[in-house]
């Protein structure tokens, strides 16, 4: 498996940062191609446990390469204090490669990101406030700000120059906020560019030249399916590419070089922000599901809404993805019910809908059609191989796996390394 990417299925916080670090000791590079520190990965080896943000979780293994590519959006404060955080703790993270064309998140975005989420009130998004959307946006508009802009002072202040004639009005018009001046922004931004500096690289040449020369790559994508901008409940999804194709685009490697696309799916659902979310659960199930999974936002601390197991999100994943393989996680999670509910297809006024509907209102409104499986009682955690698990899990495994679009490879158990049954 020379290149393979990593995908969340679901809403995200399926368990990609665990998946990618299990890849560990068989990849050479593990690269973040999309998105910035609102993401939140968790990765657990023996007591330890590490929440990394803007850092790719290749970070933990040593021998990996890790890389931040061309497709993230970087806050340089953000990177050096996870990086400080990781050296203190004994990691080392000397070869970290930063893209000199991912974009960096000026202060004056977490201002705006904040702001804006306050006046759209109601209609909010429910963003992680981390500046993502509004420097994405910088981006597509073109007044974007990039690692290698800091390295030239005087393009770097034109570039500031131009972007805050907009802002400020912005700030001052719209939100009534103080305006922000270039020299702090200037300031704020050259604080870091020394140290920055031997990190930051071609990306996209080493990560072909690694291709050809027969290396490992190992792609992690923040976020997931249902919050791409693209392929997402839009507009309440993030704003950078977190399916498979954002691999590309992210990191300037070409789909032909792709080798597998890994979807990790958790074996319920959950959600962080607003939006649309057709299984969840208002109930005390929603509570208890919440608790026993340990649902709280690894970045800002939000409980997650949570739910059944959606097969027609599943199904969704695999098609838009191209998923070759699911890792099923958390099933552990499950332990102890006597029915569980999963979601096989929508209802919307009278009229049953097998995959995902095209129209947004449709599934603003749809209602689970369920199917009930037999629940379990045993303790799963210790469980290393399929045969180990109770009959139950297995049939609920086996029934995912045939309504879900593609095969399950792996199982998780529980938070650590090496609670995992491989399956195929
Ligand atoms: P943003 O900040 O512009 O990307 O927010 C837009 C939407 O994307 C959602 N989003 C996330 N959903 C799940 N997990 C994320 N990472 C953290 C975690 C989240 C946290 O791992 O727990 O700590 O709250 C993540 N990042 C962005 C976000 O909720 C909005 O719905
Ligand atoms: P990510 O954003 O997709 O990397 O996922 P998060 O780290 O935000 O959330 C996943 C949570 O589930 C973390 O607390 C993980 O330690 C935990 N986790 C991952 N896999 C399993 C599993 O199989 N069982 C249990 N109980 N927890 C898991
Ligand atoms: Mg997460």
């Amino acid at each position: 498996m020379p290149a393979v990417v990593v995908v969340g299925a679901q809403w995200g916080d399926e368990g990609k940062g665990k998946a990618t670090d299990q890849f560990g000791s068989e990849v050479d590079y593990v690269v973040k191609f999309n998105g910035g520190n609102n993401a939140g990965h968790t990765v657990v080896i023996g007591e330890e446990k590490y929440a990394l943000h803007l850092l790719p979780s290749g970070i933990l293994s040593p021998g990996v390469t890790p890389v931040i590519g061309n497709g993230v959006v970087v806050d340089l404060e953000v990177l050096f204090e996870e990086l400080d955080d990781l050296n203190a703790r004994g990691v080392d993270t000397s070869r970290l490669l930063v893209s000199a064309n991912a974009h960096v998140i000026p202060p004056y975005n977490r201002t705006l990101d904040k702001v804006t989420e306050r006046f759209l009130g109601k209609r909010q998004i429910g963003t992680t406030g981390r500046g993502i959307g509004p420097t994405y946006a910088d981006k597509m508009n073109r007044v974007g700000i990039r690692i290698q802009d800091l390295y030239d002072e005087k393009i770097l202040a034109e570039k500031i120059e131009g972007a805050l004639d907009l802002k400020n009005q912005i700030l001052l018009k719209v939100y009534n906020r103080r305006a922000v001046s270039l020299e702090e922004t200037m300031e704020s931004l050259l604080t870091w560019a020394d140290r920055l500096k031997p990190m930051v690289a071609d990306t996209t040449l080493v990560l072909n030249q690694a291709l050809d020369a027969g290396k490992t790559l190992l792609f992690e994508a923040g976020q997931a399916t249902m919050l791409d901008v693209d392929h997402g409940t839009y507009p309440f999804v993030t704003s950078s590419s977190a399916t498979a194709a954002g691999a590309c685009t992210g990191s300037g490697i070409g789909p032909t070089r792709i080798d597998s696309v890994v979807g990790v799916i958790k074996a319920y659902t959950t959600r962080v922000g607003e939006g649309p979310f057709p299984t969840e659960l208002f109930d005390d199930m929603g509570a208890y599901l919440q608790k026993t999974g340990g649902e709280f936002g690894v970045t800002t601390g939000r409980a997650r809404r949570c739910g059944w197991y959606d097969a027609v999100i599943a199904r969704y994943a695999s098609r838009v993805n191209g998923l070759t393989d699911l890792v099923l996680t958390k099933l552990d999670v499950l332990t102890g019910l006597e029915k569980v509910p999963v979601c096989v297809a929508y209802e919307v006024d009278g009229v049953r809908y097998d995959e995902m509907p095209a129209d947004q209102s449709a599934f603003h409104h749809a209602t689970p059609v369920y199917e009930y499986l037999e629940g379990w009682w045993e303790d799963i955690t210790g469980a290393r191989t399929f045969e180990e698990l109770p009959v139950n899990a297995r049939r609920y495994v086996e029934h995912l796996e045939a309504i879900s679009g593609t095969r399950i490879s792996a199982i998780g158990v529980g938070p650590q390394r090496e609670a995992t049954i491989a399956r195929h």
